[in-house]
């Protein structure tokens, strides 16, 4: 995968934050107790992180589909998508290079209906996200099968912009935000966990940030 120059500085400063395990306090959070997970700092912007290449998806182009081990192939279309049932979901962002933002103001499809309507088969254990960047995230099947994870289309009662995934992100707020793909377009399910681009690159295959799951 390639970045442009504008995000090559970023993406190296990950990796070698990722090497040299920078940011661990060593603590750990209780997230019952603990709004703000160790190590994190609060910010009132929203700052922009991704591999430097954001599509230009329309929603009349976009779509999203699984495959993998799933009864039969699956595939929504923008129409199909906004047919379904509707969630509005407040959450806190936390990324990995130490903001957090709280109180982000969620609208979309919740993955507990997804995963319904997707019947993954009993194997099913582990996801590869992807986006239309080519980003890719790996993710337990359990920690997508929650309340609180969706299908977002809209920030703070605006459709969400292209920089943030628009028209269509994952949101897993209780995981690091490298775990919420951006622009989504593709979900394999898999029997066998198998690293996505940064946890290929040294970040932590779950990503719990109570645990500080940064890296490993
Ligand atoms: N498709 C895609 N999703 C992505 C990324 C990406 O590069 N491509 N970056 C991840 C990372 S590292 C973070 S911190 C968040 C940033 O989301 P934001 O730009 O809306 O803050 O998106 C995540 N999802
Ligand atoms: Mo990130």
């Amino acid at each position: 995968m390639t970045a442009d120059s504008g995000n090559a500085k970023l993406i190296r400063t990950k990796e070698q934050l990722a090497q040299n395990g920078r940011s661990i306090t060593g603590i750990i959070g209780d997230r019952r107790k603990d709004r703000l997970p160790p190590g994190q700092h609060l910010v009132k912007d929203f700052p922009v992180l991704d591999l430097g290449k954001q599509p230009n998806m329309l929603p009349k182009d976009w779509a999203l589909s699984a495959a993998g081990e799933i009864s039969r192939p699956f595939k929504w279309n923008w129409r199909d998508f906004m047919a379904q049932p509707q969630v509005e979901i407040t959450s806190d962002i936390h990324c990995v290079t130490t903001w957090s933002r709280y109180g982000n103001r969620w609208k979309g499809v919740g993955a507990r209906h997804f995963l319904a309507e997707v019947q993954p088969k009993p194997n099913a254990s582990f996801l590869m996200v992807r986006g239309y960047d080519g980003y890719a995230t790996n993710v337990p099947l359990s920690w997508l099968d929650d309340d609180d994870v969706l299908f977002a289309h809209t920030w703070n009662g605006a459709p969400l912009a292209r920089e943030h995934g628009g028209p269509v992100r994952l949101v897993i707020p209780k995981l690091y935000f490298w775990k919420s793909a951006k622009w989504i377009r593709h979900i394999t399910f898999m029997d066998k966990d198998a690293p996505g681009y940064w946890e290929a690159l040294g970040y932590h295959d779950v990503g719990d940030p109570w645990k500080e799951e940064r890296y490993g």
